[in-house]
Parts: structure tokens; C-alpha cells; sequence
């Protein structure tokens, strides 16, 4: 296996990169090649407009977090930053105060927003941004590509006794930073998704792939909204390449963020199996080959088994690097049989 394709949100998706990537250089992944060339697939429904200036958080935190630019503890945003600005702004009084663009993040909306302006595509500005962050380390093996280069963003409903209709819709980012995800996400809407076109490269990225993998990234706004983009399943059905996913679930929750408020608001049940068996096999319509769950799930392959998919039980808590590694190589055993 030589050409890698990863489907990304944030947090989860990026630090599972880093132990592939560390997987790949220190060889641990059978059958993977030294020189395998990993395509991170982002989401970009995060995305969002504030302040006159263009925040990608997933494609951020994947290229921070790779870059080794991430604030490790935050797990978002810069190391060693600084909030001067947010805080100026907030004595002028200028909303949103809930999210925190620090100093040195900010160059790097300032720099995206021009280059936009300018007319180049986001993949094109995603690329310039990925010469300071990613080529000095890895050169051409690793390529980042926006889902698409439109505009989409993620809406999400929320009661809101106030309004006549008992709902309000926010921007996805003002549901988990301000709103912490403490209230139901009665529905999810990604405006845009349905007009959108994948951007340059990403079906090429998965149709010519040797291997496509599900991060434990979120299965609803971030790998959801991936597989959303006209072509994009159309791409993982006609892939030679296998497909492999891990669960975000272990032991009926969410290790990080708001996949539990998110799924139970589209129907699908907060388990390792219910994702699984939501992103489905192949064989029956759906994108996956194979589904690694947790040690703790392991009840629940027979289950997704059952299902139609290959299905593994493995130790899936990313607390280092050899340990993310580890659930890589698992996933590419899982289906390269
Ligand atoms: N997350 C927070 O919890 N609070 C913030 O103030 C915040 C700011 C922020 C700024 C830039 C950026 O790239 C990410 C930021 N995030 C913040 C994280 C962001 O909400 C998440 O990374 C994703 O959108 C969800 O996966």
C-alpha cells in the first residue's frame, strides 16, 4: 500500500493522522510502504465567517496539528499563543466574544481571507498555508484538501422558548463553543452541501487510493458532511481501494466533542455497532469495508459482523502515538486480508 486517503474532521481526525504518519515512518503498518503518501480529506462545514475574516477549524487543526503548531493541551488554535486582540476587541465591545481567535491564529485568517479575496480557490489557499506547515516536514507525502472549495456550513436548531416556532438555528460553532452542545441539536442542516462540487482532487483521492480510511472523527459533522458532497460516496463505491473506519463511540459515548448530541438528533443510536452499521457496507449501499470498535465494545461485533462488514474489537484510546499507530495498523489488517 503506497497512497493512503484519510476523511478528516478535527480533533479526533488529527491526531489520528500523527500516529499514521509516525505509523508509517517508523514501519509498524504492515504492508504499508515507507514512502506511503497519506491525502487528508477535510471537513470544511465548521467553517465559518467572523470578523471579516474566513476560520477553517478542521483544516486548521489538521494542518496545526501536524505542522506540530497545535495547542497540545486545547487540542485548537496555536501553542505559545497570545489573546491581546480578542481582548481588544471585546473592549470595544464587538461580538461574538465566545471565540477565541488568538494573535498568532489570526495570521493565519488574515493570510487565508486575502487570498480569497484575491480569487484563489480555498484548496489553492489551503495549499500556500500547507508550505509554512506541512512540506518542510513532509514534503509532497502529505497533501491537504478542503471537501470542497464552496461555501458550506453546518446549522444546527436548538430549542428556543422565545420564538414562535420553539426553535432557533445557530452556526455549528456558536452551538459547541458558546452553547458547549448543553442543549438538544434538534436538527442538522449543512447549508450549501447539496450544490456543493468535491474540491480538486478529492475524488481522484479516493478512487485511485490503495487504502480509505474513516478517522474516529465526528460521524455526523465531520465525516458526515464529508460523504454529503455530490460524488464523494459515489467515489468511496467505486474505489478499489478498501475502506476501513474506527469508531468515534467507545463504550457508548463520545471520547471528545458532541457526537452523542449529533447522532442522537439524526436517529442513529450513540454505539460503537449504530455508527458502523449507519456509514454501512458497501455490499448493501453504504462506504465501508471494515469497522474497528473498543476492546470495551467487543460485544458489538458479532453485531456489525452481521451487518455485512468486517469487524474487529481493538484497543481504540489514541493516548500516544504508538498507540494510535497500533489502531492504524489494525485498521489496514482489518481489510487488506
Ligand atoms: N473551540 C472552543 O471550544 N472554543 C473556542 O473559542 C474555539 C476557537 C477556535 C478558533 C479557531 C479554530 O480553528 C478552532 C477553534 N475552536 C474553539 C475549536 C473548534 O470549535 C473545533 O475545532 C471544531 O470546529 C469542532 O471540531
Amino acid at each position: 500500500m503506497r497512497d493512503i486517503t484519510v476523511l478528516s474532521g478535527g480533533m479526533g481526525g488529527a491526531r489520528f493522522l500523527r500516529g499514521l504518519l509516525h505509523g508509517i515512518e517508523h514501519r509498524l503498518l504492515p504492508g504499508v510502504a515507507a514512502d506511503a503518501r497519506v491525502t487528508v480529506v477535510a471537513n470544511t462545514a465548521d467553517d465559518l465567517w467572523i470578523h471579516g475574516l474566513k476560520v477553517c477549524p478542521d483544516l486548521d487543526t489538521v494542518m496545526y496539528t501536524l505542522g506540530d503548531g497545535i495547542d497540545p493541551g486545547r487540542g485548537w488554535g496555536r501553542r505559545d499563543e497570545t489573546w491581546s486582540t480578542k481582548d481588544e476587541l471585546a473592549a470595544y465591545g464587538v461580538e461574538p466574544t465566545w471565540f477565541g481567535l488568538g494573535d498568532r491564529d489570526l495570521a493565519t485568517h488574515l493570510v487565508r481571507t486575502q487570498m480569497l479575496d484575491a480569487g484563489y480557490p480555498l484548496s489553492q489557499v489551503t495549499e500556500a498555508l500547507c508550505r509554512r506547515w506541512l512540506t518542510p516536514t513532509f514534503g509532497d507525502r502529505v497533501r491537504l484538501l478542503p471537501m470542497t472549495d464552496e461555501r458550506v456550513e453546518t446549522h444546527i436548531a436548538v430549542p428556543d422558548a422565545d420564538s414562535p416556532s420553539g426553535r432557533r438555528v445557530v452556526h455549528f460553532q456558536e452551538y459547541w463553543v458558546r452553547l458547549r452542545a448543553a442543549v438538544p441539536a434538534e436538527a442538522v442542516v449543512v447549508v450549501g452541501l447539496d450544490d456543493a462540487t468535491p474540491g480538486p482532487g478529492v475524488v481522484d483521492a479516493i478512487t485511485d487510493a490503495d487504502l480509505v480510511v474513516l478517522p474516529p472523527s465526528n460521524p455526523v459533522v465531520s465525516v458526515g458532511t464529508i460523504l454529503g458532497v455530490p460524488r464523494v460516496r459515489e467515489a468511496l463505491t467505486a474505489t478499489a481501494a478498501p475502506v476501513v473506519g474506527l469508531s468515534p463511540i467507545v463504550g457508548g459515548s463520545h471520547v471528545r466533542g458532541m457526537a452523542e448530541q449529533l447522532l442522537t438528533s439524526i436517529g442513529v443510536e450513540v454505539s460503537a455497532a449504530a455508527v458502523g452499521l449507519h456509514y454501512g457496507p458497501r455490499s448493501g449501499g453504504g462506504v465501508l469495508d471494515g469497522w474497528l470498535v473498543d476492546e470495551v465494545d467487543a460485544a458489538a461485533v458479532e453485531r456489525v459482523a452481521a451487518g455485512g462488514l468486517a469487524c474487529r474489537a481493538v484497543p481504540l484510546m489514541m493516548t500516544d502515538l504508538d498507540a494510535t499507530a497500533a489502531m492504524a495498523a489494525a485498521a489496514v489488517e482489518l481489510v487488506a486480508r
